[in-house]
């Protein structure tokens, strides 16, 4: 399927005179980069010269080592305070310099110097950047015969019929994510099915070292998600026990087989014991037993070895109202604290549940404190509204990393934590992709602000969500005030918007089992799944406090208090950690059930004020776009609506409480 540039598609949005400064381009110092850093430098070379060509219409050369007054000038030399990946721009009168000590530094700055001769930024001035996370992932959860799962924008462009698949875009998607600062892509979904098994042991090795390879040359690493079980699926040993010597062997060789071939290879993702995946517990043994045995294949390599949080019991009762999904992650990891190899980071969801549209950080970043972590998110829209409605997800990502853990490391916040501020320097962020082969990459147009956003955030997390969405439509759309300010007021709007129109006070779910698109109130109350919110005649709600599971001891004090206590705890997740009667009195002043109501009601009405924001703009966005974004808004609108009627009349028939305003509930 064809392909458009997205935020990288330098004809869209140029400010006034920036053709100017690419006229002259001059690089310094490459000469002295290893083979691979060159293959990085050679990237940004490329790029420089794409943009004078699409900017200007005419192709320049590349000067090297040549000292000139104006244009660009690339500079590699030993910039001191600058960490791998960072970069230095100068800005005076006609001139640019990009100063790095590394090639990435030089591919990122080369890549911000763009996105400020295209937005205008170019008064006289100093920039000095550096990546905040060390580790900025994508995950992709595409599988061999090209469906994606959750993935809500066509299928995948990194496979088709059963096998790896390597063309144009291929490279395009390298530079889009390395554009924004992405530097780690595993290619796999973490539910591995026994075709993805083959890619440990040569499977498709010759697309998958051209794949790194054009990684490389973007600086980002390849990882594989692996299965643990693999040995045994592959039929080479009769068990996958981390403790047997014939395994821990048999991940050996794959793991220098691997590395023979990719010598670049980042690493291992692994999903065990989670929804039906194999994992250690099935040989009695710890999570850091099966990490462990894995890491230690990939150490001689320098390989990092991710191992996901996401455990819990998918097999619950739901008669059973004293076990807890949201406590399992905390306790399966918590007893484990120092145990992992210094190659293992665990990846830890935000929350404790499932990438709800509102939960409370997972307590599991406050638990550890001898161990790597990472922070997992989901850019693919599963739980909000699966790239068919807008939900701009910076904002609630900026919520995560700006809360005190109260770890007694570092700061205090979880940025903290993932950017390497604590004592553990092995740490990072990554999100579960929202890409596929749409000719958008996103299937919404907008959607796209999560993408080209998350790797902003993951580079740089002192940006505000507005200034990301405000960039990011600039480079989008066009360089205008009134498109620039809509989208960003629509993007901003979004979360709260669909919080509002979907499952209430953070107590998440109710939506459609399998697919999770639409409202069903009560599709996974009778489950096995643990997401219940206990809805009947007298309230609503699981209590996870001293009376209810004591999840809320999880964390430490005095976020543990301030949850704890009914008074204290935010309104926006109490219901998440307690069971109200309707009639509660929020700290809003609104008792439970009229904030259901009347958010509800709100939540269509900011759908249709979205609408008018971008009807607003048709007459400056092209058609094409214009046109899809409008379409997918009218679904947006009956997605609203279908989710308040059905909420507004469920609670109303449970509670018999009227609407005060009158207003029409079923
Ligand atoms: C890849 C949720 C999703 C699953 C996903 C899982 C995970 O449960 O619904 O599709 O599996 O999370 O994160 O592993």
């Amino acid at each position: 399927m064809s392909y458009e540039f997205a935020w990288l598609d330098y004809r869209n949005s140029v400010a006034a005179g920036a053709g100017d400064y690419l006229k002259k381009i001059a690089c310094t110092g490459f000469e002295i980069a290893s083979e691979a850093d060159k293959n990085i430098l050679f990237s940004a070379e490329q790029e420089l010269m794409r943009a004078a060509k699409e900017i200007n219409g005419q192709q320049s050369t590349v000067l090297k080592d040549e000292v000139t007054s104006e244009g660009i000038s690339v500079v590699l030399s030993d910039a001191p305070g600058l960490k791998t990946g960072g970069f230095k721009i100068m800005i005076t009168g006609p001139k640019i310099t990009i100063e790095a000590s590394d090639a990435s530094g030089i591919l990122y700055g080369v890549f911000r110097a763009i996105t400020l001769i295209r937005t205008g930024k170019t008064s006289d001035g100093q920039i000095a950047e550096s990546p905040a996370s060390p580790i900025r992932m994508l995950d992709h959860w595409d599988n061999p015969d090209g469906s994606i799962e959750r993935g809500y924008s066509g299928r995948s462009f990194f496979f088709k019929n059963d096998h790896l698949y390597v063309d144009d875009r291929t490279r395009e998607y390298a530079r889009l994510v390395a554009s924004v600062g992405i530097n780690a892509v595993a290619i796999n979904n973490v539910n591995v099915n026994d075709i993805a098994t083959g890619l440990v042991s040569g499977y498709d090795r010759k697309e998958l070292t051209e794949i790194a390879k054009i990684f490389g040359d973007y600086g980002i690493k390849l990882y594989i998600s692996l299965n643990f079980a693999s040995p045994m699926s592959l039929g080479a040993t009769d068990t996958a026990d981390p403790l047997d010597s014939k395994v821990a062997q048999w991940w050996k060789e794959a793991a220098d087989g691997l590395y023979r071939d990719i010598p670049e290879l980042g690493g291992f993702l692994v999903k065990a014991d989670s929804e039906g995946r194999p994992g250690p517990f099935s040989y009695d043994r710890t999570h850091a037993d099966g990490a462990n045995m894995l890491a230690r294949a990939l150490a001689p390599h320098n390989g990092l070895l991710i191992w996901r949080c996401f455990v819990y019991n998918c097999q619950q009762d739901w008669r059973d109202h004293t076990m807890d999904r949201a406590r399992a992650c905390y306790d399966n990891f918590i007893g484990l604290d120092g145990q992992f190899d210094d190659n293992v980071i665990l990846q830890i969801k935000n929350g404790p549940m499932d990438f709800q549209v509102r939960e409370p950080v997972s307590p599991l970043f406050g638990g550890l404190k001898k161990t790597n972590m990472m922070v997992e998110f989901q850019i693919a829209q599963e739980y909000t509204g699966q790239q068919r409605d807008i939900c701009y997800l910076i904002p609630m990502f900026k919520q995560v990393l700006d809360f005190k853990t109260y770890n007694g490391d570092g700061e205090g916040v979880l940025c903290d934590i993932v950017t390497g501020k604590g004592s553990k320097q092995t740490c990072g962020m990554v999100a579960v992709s929202n890409t596929g082969d749409d000719p958008n990459w996103t299937g919404h147009d907008l959607a796209g602000a999560n993408l080209y956003g998350f790797g902003r955030l993951a580079f740089n997390p002192a940006l505000t969500s507005e200034e990301i969405a405000d960039e990011w439509s600039r480079l989008t759309f066009c360089n205008d005030d009134t498109v620039a300010d809509g989208v960003t007021k629509m993007l901003m709007m979004s979360w709260p918007t669909y919080e509002k129109y979907t499952s209430p006070l953070g107590i998440g779910w109710m939506i459609s089992p399998g697919h999770h698109y639409g409202p069903d109130i009560e599709g996974y109350e009778f489950s096995p799944w643990g997401t219940y919110h206990r809805s009947d005649r007298n309230g609503l709600g699981v209590e996870r406090g001293k009376t209810g599971t004591k999840m809320i001891d999880q964390y430490n004090e005095p976020v543990r208090s301030l949850y704890e206590s009914i008074e204290t705890c935010p309104d926006e997740l109490v219901l998440f950690f307690h069971r109200l009667s309707y009639d509660h009195v929020l700290k809003s002043g609104k008792t439970v059930i009229e904030h259901i109501y009347d958010s509800h009601f709100e939540g269509v009405q900011d759908v249709n004020e979205m609408i008018g924001i971008w009807r607003s703009l048709a007459d400056k966005v092209d058609g094409v776009r214009f046109g899809r974004v409008n379409d997918r808004l009218d679904g947006q609108l009956m997605n609203a609506r279908e989710w308040r009627d059905r909420i507004n009349t469920y609670y109303y028939r449970h509670s018999g409480v009227p609407d005060k305003q009158g207003r029409k509930i079923y």
